[in-house]
């Protein structure tokens, strides 16, 4: 790949895009059943395009049973009944269209529900083509063929009485994984992929795309402490023929469209990542990858919540930077439909939950790649506390409250203290519109719980403060793209030992820009580099800062400088 800046003709649109994620079930309900819908989508566009984002991710829209909200797809051609038509979804998309708005689609292939067609007949006629579709094996020794642990608990393995083999599931019991090595069913997931796009779509983000390619030995992992399971990780996360099939899938679909693509890949590397995403590969246009989001992960994976530290985070953050550059390319996020929110992460969401979430915007938009925001994040969502289990809905929080408290021996009171860290409906409960009954999300009973800090924290009010976060967001967005050196420009970390400063350098040869990040509820004086003082402050969330030798930062904040 070539390192010279690319003619604006000649760049893939995708690198100066901003994408937004809608998870539709938590966004905006249209109809009063309490789930959000596609309608509901097609009433927020104006809002979207205030916000001055280029492209909705739609978490999976498809028929589903919801066992994993969508995450389980029935049905790949159809719509979910509770968000609305195929007709729906075609006027979003042309609606969509209209307001300058593109939309990527959540593609869910490396595992199906157990209520799509094609398993249940795998299931019913061990004889049938489908039954090679999914991953079936005879047992070893009256045993499981291994004893891998799947992502919600419990071993991979489910036994099907019927025949007296098992089937392979990573995710839930119900979601059983597709096999990729079967050229017919690959077939099958092009001919889906067609579909979407010959209605006009704009793109794919790809569920657990580095899964696909298992170790066709399926060797026995390395033993988890304190259970009967091992960890099948490296026999499954980027496996042995995961290219060979993204090149093809790009052959076959990606190639003829044009589309932005983004896979989700927990477990890879940098180097994983530039085999994903360097352009002359033909795979993908890039990868999400998790080393930030997995910080403070432990012996109960991320249910651990062990303390994490900036050095940590920026040393990440900057290996993908460096690492990527002239590579492949970067996606960028803090938040998704899985993560605990941001601002109660990574920045303070007590007394400086707007100097902290708009510090956050700050670091992570002006480096290099495609900048992702999730729902609520543009006006400083935080985690929600609900007080009893019941109140959860996610099977992943659900299935581990039990095994810590019941397998591990954790009080009730330290499976809570997780929850609310961790559990991934911190980033589901409803869209905060306004400050009416259910944050005017619907005008029924919401499927999970509003956050009861509505009345203070939503877009409404947000849009109608000037200072507010959501502005913040919608000037970073337009600032950004008015920078080449912000999709151009080199990196540089400074001070990577500082615990509370993050700061970094972007230089394209004719702007430099550094960007801090204040990482602390304390005042810290912090030298700027000689090119700085003097220069330009371009994005401040504290009023008139002037760039002097020393900036006395104050409580998370964020600033971007550009050189004399
Ligand atoms: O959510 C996680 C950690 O809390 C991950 O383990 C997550 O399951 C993993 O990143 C894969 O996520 C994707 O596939 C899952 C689905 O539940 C997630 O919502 C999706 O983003 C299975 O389809």
């Amino acid at each position: 790949m070539t390192s010279s800046p690319l003619s604006p003709a000649a760049r893939p649109w995708f690198q100066d895009a901003v994408v937004y994620q809608i998870y539709p079930r938590s966004f905006q309900d249209s109809d009063g059943d309490g789930v959000g819908d596609l309608r509901g989508v097609i009433l927020r566009l104006d809002y979207l395009a205030r916000l001055g984002v280029d492209v909705i991710w739609l978490s999976p829209i498809f028929a589903s049973p919801n066992d994993d909200n969508g995450y389980d797809i029935s049905d790949y051609r159809a719509v979910m009944t509770e968000f609305g038509t195929m007709a729906d979804f075609d006027e979003l998309l042309a609606e969509a269209h209209k307001h300058g708005l593109k939309i990527m689609l959540d593609l869910v292939v490396n595992h199906s529900s157990d209520e799509h067609a094609w398993f249940v007949e795998a299931r019913e006629n061990p004889q049938s083509d489908k039954r090679d579709y999914y991953i079936w094996k005879p047992p070893v020794a009256g045993d499981m063929p291994t004893h891998w642990q799947a992502f919600f608990g419990g071993p991979v393995w489910q036994l099907d009485e019927a025949s007296g083999e098992y089937y392979l599931h990573l995710f839930s019991v119900k979601q059983p994984d597709l096999n990729w090595e079967n050229p017919k069913l690959r077939g099958e997931v092009y001919d889906l992929m067609r579909f979407w796009c010959n209605k006009g779509i704009d793109g794919f983000r790809m569920d657990v795309i580095n899964l696909i390619s298992k170790d066709q030995q399926y060797p026995e992992g390395e033993p988890i402490p304190g259970t009967a399971l091992t960890s099948g990780y490296p026999h499954f996360m980027n496996g042995p023929r995961v290219h060979e099939f993204l090149q093809e899938m790009n052959r076959e679909v990606l190639s003829r469209y044009d589309l932005m693509t983004v896979g989700e890949t927990p477990g890879a590397s940098v180097d994983d990542a530039v085999r994903y995403s360097d352009p002359s590969r033909h795979e993908l246009n890039m990868v999400f990858q998790f080393e930030h989001v997995g910080l403070g992960s432990g012996e109960r994976g991320k249910w651990t919540n062990a303390p994490w530290t900036l050095p940590e985070l920026k040393a990440i953050l900057s290996r993908w930077q460096t690492g990527l550059h002239n590579r492949g390319w970067n996606s960028l996020y803090w938040d998704n439909h899985d993560q605990p929110r941001a601002v109660s992460r990574f920045g303070n969401d007590g007394e400086f939950r707007v100097q902290s979430a708009k510090m956050l915007a700050t670091v992570l938009h002006f480096m290099q790649g495609t900048p992702y925001i999730y729902q609520g994040e543009e006006f400083g969502m935080t985690n929600v506390a609900f007080e009893r289990i019941g109140q959860y809905n996610d099977l992943e929080t659900l299935h581990a409250a039990e095994e810590l408290h019941e397998l591990h021996n954790w009080s009730q009171e330290r499976v809570m203290a997780a929850v609310h860290a961790m559990s991934r409906d911190n980033a589901r409960t409803p869209v905060q519109w306004d400050a009416s009954p259910n944050a005017g999300f619907t005008t029924g009973k919401p499927w999970l719980e509003v956050n009861p800090n509505y009345p203070q924290i939503n877009a409404e009010a947000a849009e109608a403060d000037p200072d507010s976060v959501w502005h913040h967001y919608r000037r970073t967005i337009a600032l950004r793209k008015s920078l080449d050196v912000v999709r151009e420009g080199s990196y540089e970390l400074l001070d990577a030992e500082h615990p509370s400063v993050f700061a970094y350098i972007r230089d394209d040869g004719k702007t430099r820009l550094l960007v801090i990040g204040h990482f602390s509820s304390d005042t810290e004086r912090y030298h700027l580099p000689a090119d700085f003082v003097g220069g330009e402050v371009l994005s401040s969330n504290y009023p008139a800062t002037e760039p002097a030798e020393t900036l006395m930062l104050q409580p998370y904040q964020g600033l971007v400088i550009r050189a004399r």
